[in-house]
């Protein structure tokens, strides 16, 4: 008996398996020395077992160019000079490069582009009114560009001026509104060279500074190890799990303030929880004033926010985030507040 139910399940099947053998062929192949490597985006990884690591199994040690202890705390405020007016000028150099395969986590290889050899790019920091020039120079294989958040003229925007390998580029604007900001590379496919890694983080403080605080950068991120458009890792500032095995050390009625920028790829939302305390939060770090007196952020792609908050008690504290998934695959940190 005709089954229309049956024929279109089997349909599907047939479709699927002929999907997965096309894949197969297009996308695996074999070196030398006889790895298999898997080609998706751009020059292909060695593929390796299973996609979460077990975090308990693992130190959080990975090697994506940066140090994430560093890299919390560190901004980059460019070579300052003064024009003839008093202007303040900051010029940053910032190298892409696209051919670097990484250790991501523990056995898991991936290709990360990067600015200045770093998944994520570092962080540009100038104060309202500066003069920020950027040295883009292209070092990579693809055309790459900077495209920064905020104000500036349509030609600075980093979109129609594709730099090609080998070329240069100075982008020249004033740093014009304060708060936080993303700057990441905008040549489509885009998708695919945000999630690789080629973004960061550019903050403007007004001209009369925040209250003195323990600040830190956190670029929420995730990496595509296989290629489905799905992602395998979730991170801050790029290896999975790393302060979960490395706590923050922060200390006891201290103020901090946390810049952070979602540039996560794929998902269309991330969050940041914290554990016994709330923070005050600063919607794209734009207002003096805070938004929310909460232990909860969600933002969707390319959103970010100033946290303030200190603990008034000892002791180990979790933030992670609150999308339990993206927790469970290395988005998971401590702080450990000391007296
Ligand atoms: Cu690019």
């Amino acid at each position: 008996m005709f089954n229309p139910k049956l024929l279109l399940i089997s349909a599907i099947a047939v479709a699927l398996v002929g999907s997965m053998l096309a894949f197969s062929s297009l996308y695996a192949s074999t070196s030398d020395n006889g790895e298999k490597i898997v080609n998706g985006h751009g020059i292909g990884y060695y593929q390796t077992t299973g996609d979460v690591i077990d975090p308990t199994g693992s130190d959080g040690s990975a090697s994506t160019g940066i140090d994430p202890m560093e890299y919390l705390r560190d901004f980059n405020y460019g070579r300052v000079s003064t024009t003839e007016n008093g202007t303040v000028v900051r010029e940053f150099t910032l190298v892409a490069d696209d051919r670097q395969i990484a250790e991501i986590s523990p056995g898991v290889y991936y290709n990360i582009w990067t600015f200045n050899g770093t998944v994520p790019g570092p962080t540009l920091r100038a104060t309202e009114g500066d003069l920020i020039r950027i040295n883009f120079i292209n070092n990579g294989t693809k055309p790459h560009t900077i495209h920064t958040h905020g104000i500036h003229r349509a030609e600075m925007d980093g979109v129609f001026e594709i730099i090609n390998p080998g070329g240069r580029f100075v982008y020249e604007f004033y740093a014009e509104q304060f708060g936080v900001y993303p700057y990441h590379c905008h040549v489509m496919p885009l998708e695919e060279h945000i999630s690789h890694g080629l973004y960061g983080a550019y903050i403007v403080d007004p001209k009369t500074p925040r209250p003195e605080a323990d600040e830190m950068i956190m670029i929420m991120n995730g990496y595509d190890t296989d290629f489905d458009t799905e992602n395998n890792f979730y991170t801050v500032n790029g290896v999975p799990y790393y302060y979960m095995h490395h706590p923050i050390e922060i200390e006891k009625d201290r103020l901090v303030r946390v810049y952070l920028v979602n540039m996560l790829e794929f998902d269309q939302i991330n969050n940041f929880h914290l554990h016994g305390n709330l923070y005050n939060l600063y919607r794209s770090g734009t207002s003096l004033t805070p938004d929310e007196l909460t232990d909860m952020v969600t933002m969707s792609q390319g959103e970010r926010a100033i946290l303030e908050f200190s603990y008034k008690y000892p002791g180990q504290y979790m933030f992670h985030a609150h999308k339990t998934e993206f927790a469970e695959k290395g988005w998971t940190g401590m702080f450990l507040v000391k007296e």
